[in-house]
């Protein structure tokens, strides 16, 4: 694992870091827009008085902050992997290129003594589960590693109560972040409520600096961010293409991990871009919010 210099030694002195995932890079929006938005969301970190630590595999090297060359092979290369935590070592063996999920970032993040990190939407519970199984691997990993995750809840084009159960399962804690609702990522309210509330990121610190004493720091945090109802996709048109398009992969018989690159695709081109630009205000605040956090907690 390659820490670029900036990044260990803003951990060495204790300084604020904020991890940032690549797979929302490159295969979570369409390029060229993606490198635009890489950018972005590392300046969103730095305003806020963090350093940003962008995590992928670049020529099999697990790498822990990434210079504009390695960001701009992530969002253009047309052989960067989907890497899980189970591809990482598949991935690195083979020299290739691997852009990490939710859970493979947080896994490495955790490595490197980064706590904090931000990302659009969690993996989770996939509807018609019952039938197929299809669970997003972030779950088990939230699971395990010890990273509080600004997300605007889980993609929403996922079970969100069955999600919500599940992460109740494994012992993650779910903050609301300034709401009582759990957020639908590309909109406001997913329908569920959060079962906890904070309002300022010197709450989620608080909650982070209590944990070790009680031996529940190994396990992620959710704080769950959600985009202003006067920014959301619009509720109707975001239930109904998002109904078209689980319709659209059960016709065409897309399953596995291609599952959740083919729906943001769909949706983003069935709503005209509307969702592209829902999910880029939306990680960007959640970056914003995961620097402030960990301000706070430094
Ligand atoms: N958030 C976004 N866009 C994305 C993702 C999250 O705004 O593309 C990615 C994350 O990397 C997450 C992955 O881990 O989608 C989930 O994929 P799966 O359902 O196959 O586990
Ligand atoms: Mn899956």
């Amino acid at each position: 694992m390659r820490i670029a210099p900036e990044v260990a030694e803003a951990l060495a002195g204790g300084r604020p870091v904020v991890a940032l995932e690549s797979t929302l890079i490159a295969h979570g929006l369409p390029s060229p827009r993606n490198l635009d938005v890489a950018h972005r969301l590392q300046a969103a970190v730095r305003a806020a008085g963090a350093v940003p630590a962008t995590i992928a595999l670049v020529a099999g090297e697990a790498r822990v902050g990434l210079d504009d060359d390695a960001l701009e092979l992530v969002a253009a290369a047309d052989d960067v992997v989907k890497c899980g935590v189970r591809d990482l070592a598949v991935v690195a063996a083979r020299g290739g290129h691997g852009a990490t999920t939710v859970a493979s970032t947080a896994w490495l993040a955790a490595r490197a003594g980064i706590r904090l990190f931000a990302t659009g939407g969690l993996g989770g519970v996939h509807q018609g589960a019952r039938e197929t199984w299809d669970e997003s691997a972030d779950l088990d990993t939230l699971a395990r590693v010890g990273v509080a995750v600004v997300c605007s809840g889980v993609k929403s084009i996922l079970d969100v109560g069955a999600t919500l159960e599940r992460l109740e399962t494994l012992g993650v804690t779910v903050l609301g972040y300034a709401t009582d609702r759990f957020p639908g990522f590309y909109v406001h309210d997913s329908g569920f409520p959060v079962p906890w509330r904070v309002d300022s990121p010197e709450e989620v610190a608080a909650v982070l600096a209590a944990r070790p004493a009680l031996g529940t720091e190994e396990r992620a945090v959710v704080v769950a961010n959600p985009l202003p109802a006067g920014e959301q996709l619009d509720p109707a048109l975001h239930d109904r293409v998002v109904a078209d398009g689980l319709a659209a992969a059960a016709a065409a018989g897309v399953s596995g991990k291609e599952i959740t690159p083919f729906l943001l695709d769909y949706v983003q081109r069935e709503t005209g871009g509307a969702s592209l630009e829902a999910n880029v205000r939306l990680v960007e605040r959640n970056a914003s919010l995961a620097a402030e956090i960990a301000v706070a907690a430094a």
